[in-house]
């Protein structure tokens, strides 16, 4: 009788441990759906830099309420060189299944000469991203309608914050399908492969 209860209640936590991996994963497991912190760029070309809120270099100057309390920023630069416009960060995305992707990138403009970021995919011509008009506070901004460099195949591409203004910030990446798909807050990150 003991034993069948001590059985029973093992069976019940196994469901419930089930249950956890199961919704700890949907985010995952949403093909159409990428989301990637900015720190997690495979190579960061200065000026752009990486900042940790919670240990912040000497001389730079945090910005609370980041993901993982990380971004990566360009710092204000009085008169760009072109090797300051050089500044960029790199990613690998993997993307589960192909389609027309809507990029949304959360960023952090200073102001209306500090609000936006040119994005480049795998060799094509970059876009600009951003130019909205939300100042000094994290938000999200999301790519023209119908970009075309925005059709990708499913497998791996590579993806270019780079240089147009100073003074900016960005926090996550997101790539989705859903075109009606709306990121509020900090959101959940997928796993990459
Ligand atoms: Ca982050």
């Amino acid at each position: 009788m003991r034993l069948n209860r001590v059985r029973c209640r093992f069976a019940v936590w196994r469901l419930w441990v089930a249950g956890i991996c199961l919704s700890g994963f949907a985010a995952a497991a949403r093909a159409g759906h990428v989301c990637v912190d900015a720190e997690s760029a495979t190579h960061v070309q200065a000026p752009m830099r990486r900042v940790d809120a919670g240990n912040p270099e000497e001389g730079v100057t945090p910005i609370e309420g980041a993901s993982r309390n990380t971004y990566l920023e360009i710092p204000a630069i009085a008169e760009p060189s072109e090797e300051d416009k050089q500044a960029h960060a790199k990613f690998k995305i993997t993307l589960e299944e192909g389609g027309d992707y809507v990029l949304w990138m959360r960023v952090w403009w200073d102001d209306e000469c500090s609000n936006s970021f040119r994005v480049g995919i795998n060799d094509q011509s970059p876009f600009i991203l951003g130019r909205n008009r939300v100042f000094r506070r994290w938000n999200w901004v999301r790519s023209p309608p119908r970009t075309r460099q925005l059709t990708l195949e499913a497998g791996t591409h590579t993806l270019k914050v780079l240089y147009r203004e100073d003074r900016v910030r960005l926090d996550q990446i997101l790539l989705t399908t859903d075109p009606r798909f709306v990121p509020v807050d900090i959101e959940p990150l997928t796993s990459q492969p």
